[in-house]
């Protein structure tokens, strides 16, 4: 048939872009597995509405400044070369954005500009001076009350990293004027952010007088960025450059400018972030949007953080995970499958763990990988081949034993979505592996490799196989190639693999053949 394409606006998901000054770890796979996990969901869940996914590297300011330096090389070259790992990063992971951007295109610089002037004409710009701890690591200013000496170290408090009190003439942000806007706005919208801690710090942050920021730095200091219009002696912040990102990646400045960006996707309907960049996303973003009169991002998910020994990943402290080790080491899918069910809450650290990445991964092998293997046995065939020649048909849900699977199954998807879309992660991925598990235990109660009766042992495979079939659909957003071997062994036509499939009790199933889900 004709495939319906709706006009509605596409669904519009974000990460950060990230700071190319050195190789991807675990943190940024998280953040582009997340992103990923919801783009598959929202094309699964109706494929007739476009999605888009945009990611990508944030490539100027002070940190890659310096970090190009020291290696000796140009900027752009040294952005170049990273850039390219995260790309290979999200290949590898079968991450599936849709465009993947760099803040040093043209067509970005040439928005920011554009940006900037837009907000100058408005006075929402002025020239002045401005004193403050600056962090390169963090890339931004602490005031005062956010520093703590150490041994006659000045660090920020809440992130460590070393700060350096500069006095500078900058131009500055009338940040303040945008403070009675965006309470009212988070007081209309109180599901904006997620987990809803993050929504109470930035009310909090609200509740005070908001301080004008400093929006550039002395082309002297800063050399690698975007000249303020007008003034070649001074570069853009690296944080406005960024934030604007999310509206070049799709393309503004757009040309059907007075449906403000809608059928190119704006606002962003998820933007996927850690929790140690909410203020950029919650407060200066917002404020920037307002002032162009565009709508704000729908819904920000603020995740927590991958730790080693406790301490927060980084690239800067170098005790990342190598997300390029772990997926030789144990295959793809499982480390999809264990960063989604680890840290698919988002509210705690999660402290890195081979162990348990061992025992999840373990676990995903014997619960979904076994199943498959059980139900297709050599023995159980025999025995329903023989059954179907008979005509010995017995519903599962004759069987008493089969009930609770078939009520799982049939509320199963209806579930999933509901937790997705409240995005409670790990709450979804568990919910479906126990249905698996409970497929697993009633085959075992069952024993229908007995033979003793053909109807049963067919009614048995019919009730296993659909809920590998549910399953199969619910996981692809998660595990996507598994889920698609899956589906494949299972004789599912790829027409019948969205969303609604999984809520229509047996829809076509095919020869079903047992093969090994996993390589390793
Ligand atoms: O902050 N655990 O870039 P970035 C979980 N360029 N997630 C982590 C993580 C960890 N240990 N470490 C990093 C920047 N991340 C800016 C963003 S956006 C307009 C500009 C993830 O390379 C997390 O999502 O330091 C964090 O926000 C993101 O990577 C950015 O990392």
């Amino acid at each position: 048939g004709c495939r319906h394409v709706s006009t509605a606006k596409p669904f519009y998901i974000t990460t950060p872009i990230f700071y190319p000054n050195a190789v991807p770890h675990i943190g940024h796979l998280y953040s582009l597995l997340i992103a990923d996990i919801y783009y598959r969901y929202y094309s699964l869940k109706d494929p007739s509405r476009a999605a888009l996914f945009t990611t990508g590297t944030d490539e100027h300011g002070l940190k890659i400044q310096k970090a190009a330096q020291a290696k000796g090389l140009p900027p752009k070259e040294f952005c170049d070369h990273l850039s390219t790992h995260f790309r290979r990063l999200s290949r590898t992971a079968n991450i599936s954005y849709t465009r993947f951007i760099r803040t040093s295109e043209d067509a970005h610089e040439e928005a920011v500009r554009h940006i900037w002037r837009e907000l100058d004409a408005q006075g929402l710009i002025y020239k002045g001076t401005y004193s403050g701890w600056y962090s390169i690591t963090d890339e931004c200013f602490y005031p005062d009350g956010a520093v703590s000496h150490i041994a006659g170290q000045a660090i920020a408090t809440e992130t460590s990293s070393p700060v350096e009190y500069t006095t500078e003439t900058n131009y500055m942000f009338h940040l303040s004027a945008f403070r009675g806007a965006l309470l009212d706005h988070y007081a209309a919208h109180p599901t904006a952010i997620f987990p809803q801690q993050h929504l109470a710090d930035t009310l909090a942050i609200l509740t005070e007088p908001l301080q004008d920021i400093s929006i550039s730095r002395p082309r002297a200091r800063l050399s690698w960025g975007i000249a303020v219009p007008g003034d070649p002696e001074h570069t853009i912040y690296v944080w406005i450059d960024a934030v604007i990102s999310y509206l070049t990646a799709i393309g503004y400045p757009w040309r059907d400018a007075e449906n403000s960006g809608l059928s190119n996707g704006w606002p962003v309907d998820l933007q996927i972030i850690g929790k140690d960049i909410v203020r950029f996303h919650a407060i200066y973003l917002p404020a920037i949007l307002l002032a162009l009169k565009l709508p704000l991002q729908r819904r920000l998910l603020a995740h927590a953080h991958w730790t080693s020994s406790q301490k927060k990943m980084s690239k800067s402290l170098g005790n990342t995970t190598d997300p390029f080790d772990v997926m030789g080491t144990y295959g793809v899918d499982p480390v999809r499958y264990y960063m989604a069910i680890a840290g698919g809450n988002f509210r705690d650290d999660v402290d890195w763990s081979d162990a348990q990445v061992k025992k999840e991964t373990t676990e995903l092998r014997n619960i979904l990988g076994n199943f498959l293997l059980r139900v297709t046995s050599s023995k159980i065939r025999g025995i329903i081949d023989g059954a179907r020649e008979k005509g010995g048909v017995l519903e599962p849900a004759q069987d008493g034993r089969y009930e609770p699977l078939c009520e799982a199954l049939k509320v199963l998807p209806g579930e999933v979505a509901k937790d997705l879309e409240s995005l409670e992660v790990s709450d979804a991925l568990k919910r479906i592996m126990e249905v698996v598990r409970l497929a697993n235990k009633i085959l075992t109660d069952v024993e229908p490799w007995n033979g003793d009766s053909p109807a049963l042992t067919l009614a048995s495979f019919d009730a296993s196989v659909e809920a590998l079939r549910v399953a199969g659909i619910c996981l692809q957003p998660f595990i996507p190639d598994t889920a698609k071997r899956l589906l494949d062994a299972l004789g599912v036509n790829e027409q019948e693999r969205a969303w609604v499939y999984a809520d229509k009790t047996g829809a076509g199933v095919g020869l079903v053949r047992g093969i090994k889900l996993f390589e390793k």
